[in-house]
């Protein structure tokens, strides 16, 4: 999965014009994505949001001429109402970093479409979420959480052969909790649905490659971010969403000869 941010402020990357965010979705497909994310919200802890017609303004467009092109697109948002037109515009999944948890009726909106939902752990948005990194066993807790999304989205009528399940690494999560999930992604994989891995550029591969004073800036994070593409493949992730596609669909490729 490669991701396409819509946004002028994302930690790693940003394309803040359709035609520079349209360019790099087709980039990304040439390097061997097999989908593309995008999402017109920035995450980035601290973030403060952005409004729906802002978000929509960002992302419909990209969306738009991305599927009219032939890609598989998904899209970013914890919007009910954003999910819904950006799947109308040709978006075939939705891409919930909340699991449902940030707009009541996303969960019956995603049911109503039948289209394939990516449930994410999260426990609250970014302006504050790294106050809420305070785990006993952060696997137990992971896997708990998740477990309880995964069941409200099957209460609300999305069919268990589309729903898909992310850890959230860096979402309410220090480096060692994310280290710790990275640990676990068998026991992840074993919750039964499709896992999906993002850890691109995030925060704890610059803590690792630069140190926690001076974690080393994003740009340089990708050789770690395919290291982690060859862990989340050998565990049997449904897939990574990453920034620079084509070392993680190289590294997706020599796993699959290897265990063939
Ligand atoms: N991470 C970000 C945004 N969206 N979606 C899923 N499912 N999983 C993630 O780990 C995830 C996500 C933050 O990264 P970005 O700001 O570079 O997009």
């Amino acid at each position: 999965m490669g991701v396409v941010n819509c946004t002028p402020d994302s930690f790693s990357d940003g394309y803040p014009s359709t035609a520079l965010a349209v360019r790099q979705g087709m980039t990304l497909l040439d390097q061997g994505a097999d989908l593309i994310d995008v999402g017109g919200e920035s995450t980035r802890p601290g973030s403060e949001r952005v409004s729906a017609e802002q978000e929509l303004r960002r992302v419909l467009p990209v969306v738009e001429q991305l599927a009219a092109a032939g890609a598989v697109v998904s899209v970013d948002t914890t919007r009910a109402g954003v999910a819904a037109a950006a799947i109308k515009a040709g978006a075939q999944l939705v891409n919930d970093v909340s699991g449902g948890l940030a707009d009541d009726d996303m969960l019956d909106l995603v049911a109503t479409l039948a289209v394939p939902y990516i449930a994410m752990h999260w426990r609250g948005h970014s302006a504050d979420m790294q106050s809420r990194a305070v785990y006993g066993d952060v696997v137990a807790e992971v896997m708990s959480e998740l477990t309880g999304r995964r069941d409200a989205a099957l209460a609300a009528g999305i069919s268990a052969q589309r729903l898909l399940l992310d850890p959230g690494l860096g979402f309410a999560k220090t480096g060692e909790h994310s280290w710790a999930l990275l640990r676990a992604l068998p026991e992840l994989v074993d919750l039964g649905q499709p896992l999906l891995v993002g850890a691109s550029r995030k925060r704890f591969l610059g803590e690792l490659l630069g140190g926690r004073a001076e974690p080393r800036p994003a740009a340089g994070r990708d050789n770690a971010t395919a290291a982690i593409t060859v862990l989340a493949a050998q565990a049997g992730a449904w897939a990574v969403r990453v920034h620079d596609v084509g070392p993680s669909a190289d590294a997706v490729r020599v796993v699959a000869a290897v265990t063939r």
